[in-house]
């Protein structure tokens, strides 16, 4: 494994190379706008667009305009969506202003130049606008991929997106429409306003164009298929790159021998390095490489497809079939539950706490922290008045100190109370909700006894061998609604959802 920075230093590093990076694609920008765009009187999208038709008729300052609007949005933007989605807009809005003003007066500067007036860079109006659309699209899509926005309609789009379910590009689209359509009506008396404003259509396309191939070249990904008899040196030192590789059996089939095969996802600009890897490890290795559409997961993007319902989706932290039933069926579908399976973890998660508080913490934090899903686990168990409160936390492992084998855990309670006239018990379930932010429990009890004999077929664990105190059913002869009408974990889960909905 590479040598790796603590968690603040790379942070750190990374906002930093944000920011130089996102300073950069301002002054393509302002680039494309002040030599390509402004002199020739093409209108683009956005609040630039907005500001470029002030200028145009008023000659005020592209900057000043598009400033005052940006303002009044970003102050909307911090009150819908907060600080931390807003703070690298700011700086871009702030720091394209200063861009766009100190490229004017710099170009003011050179002889002949009168102020206010942008001198035009290229003979040529069309040509002027395909260069124009190529800056813009490579500075937008160098803002976008070091995590930043040039404000604008972004932000609209990013409010309208909380609320509705249009896509970020469809608000963008119909803003940039409006504007540039718009211009054809300052220049209506004009010979040339159609041809205007179909102008300011392709340096729109162009410019959607370019964002889309640097974007998608940027984060175009590749697949390898190597065939080596040092398949183990070459996985290795893959790995040592911070790459995974899984390795899958074949047959050759014409030798029909065994054979290891590798498969390795990685980003395009680290094709090279894999390749010369390989060659210094195994020069006659067999490999094949594929582009892929996308590669999703641990150290690539993140599926950012919304889910299709409004309701606040959660994830129960559990392994346990019969518990996951139970809280769908208690929370109903007001809210989406979804499973560890669900999210594709298939980790053993850790329960080496004393309490069912620390179990269900430790499991609801695992999630969390390695998903990034707001979880809920619970950790319930029996406890016996006469086993001192056993077998509690290890309700689940109690006979074997491995887990799950329920017929083993009733015999072996059973044995334990046997000829024990105090039978008394109860069910008890603690549920940690982890978020963001915050860490809550919920608490369920039900009292009951231990019966000398199973009774019932239904629910799970202890069920066939527990009476609930003013039940003549145990809780493996009640059905399922019945048992989830006064279960423990029907009590905490109740709390747990009654907090949810105030929440929402
Ligand atoms: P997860 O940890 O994956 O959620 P688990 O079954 O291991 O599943 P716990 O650690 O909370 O869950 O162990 C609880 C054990 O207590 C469970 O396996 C049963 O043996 C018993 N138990 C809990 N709730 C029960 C119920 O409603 N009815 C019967 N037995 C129950």
């Amino acid at each position: 494994m590479q040598p790796q920075l603590p968690t603040f230093a790379r942070n750190f590093w990374q906002e930093a190379r944000d920011y130089v990076f996102i300073t950069f694609a301002l002054i393509i920008y302002a680039t494309g706008l002040t030599c390509f765009l402004l002199p020739y009187e093409i209108t683009t999208g956005g609040f630039t667009g907005v500001a470029s038709i002030i200028y145009y008729i008023t000659h005020f300052e592209v900057q000043n305009t598009y400033l005052l609007i940006n303002i009044i949005f970003l102050v909307a933007a911090v009150i819908e969506l907060g600080w931390k989605f807003c703070i690298k807009t700011i700086y871009a809005v702030l720091m394209l202003s200063f861009i766009l003003w100190a490229m004017q007066r710099i170009i003011e500067m050179q002889p002949g130049v009168e102020p206010g007036h942008l001198p035009k860079v290229l003979s040529d109006r069309t040509l002027s606008c395909i260069i124009g659309g190529i800056f813009e699209g490579v500075a937008l899509a160098m803002c976008f991929l070091n995590n930043g926005s040039t404000g604008g309609t972004d932000i609209i789009a990013a409010i309208v997106n909380k609320y509705k379910n249009l896509s970020l590009g469809n608000v963008i689209l119909i803003c940039d429409i409006i504007v540039i359509s718009s211009s054809y009506f300052v220049f209506r008396d004009e010979a040339d306003s159609l041809q205007r404003v179909i102008l300011g259509y392709i340096t729109l396309s162009i410019s959607s164009v370019t964002l889309d191939y640097v974007m998608n070249r940027r984060r175009q990904s590749v697949q390898f298929m190597i065939f080596s008899r040092n398949y183990s040196k070459i996985a290795d030192a893959i790995n040592a790159t911070g790459r995974g590789v899984t390795v899958i059996d074949g047959t050759g089939w014409y030798t029909k021998t065994e054979r290891k095969v590798l498969v390795c996802l990685a980003k395009r600009s680290e094709s090279i390095n894999i390749f010369r890897m390989i060659k210094s490890i195994d020069p006659y290795a067999f490999m094949s490489m594929g582009n892929v559409l996308g590669v999703y997961g641990e150290g690539f993007d993140k599926i950012k497809a919304k889910s299709n319902s409004d309701k606040r989706t959660i994830v129960f932290a559990t392994n346990n079939a019969h518990k996951l039933e139970e809280v769908r069926q208690i929370l109903g579908d007001q809210f989406e539950v979804r499973s560890l399976d669900d999210i594709g973890c298939h980790r053993d998660i850790p329960e080496t706490g004393s309490t069912f508080r620390e179990n269900a913490l430790q499991k609801a934090q695992f999630v969390k922290t390695y998903y990034g899903f707001d979880c809920f686990a619970d950790d319930s168990g029996l406890e016996c008045d006469a086993l001192g409160g056993a077998p509690g936390v290890l309700s689940a492992r109690y006979a074997d100190g491995k887990g799950h084998d329920n017929e083993a855990n009733m015999r072996k309670l059973l044995d334990a109370l046997n000829g024990n006239e105090n039978r008394k018990a109860d069910f008890r379930t603690v549920i940690a909700f982890v978020t963001d932010d915050s860490v809550h429990y919920f608490e369920g009890t039900v009292d009951g006894k231990i019966l000398a004999e199973r009774r019932g077929e239904g629910g799970f664990g202890y069920d066939p061998l527990f009476l609930p105190d003013g039940y003549d059913q145990t809780f493996a002869e009640m059905s399922a609604e019945q048992k989830n009408g006064i279960s423990h974990r029907a009590q905490a889960v109740a709390k747990f959802a009654a907090f949810l909905t105030k929440k929402n």
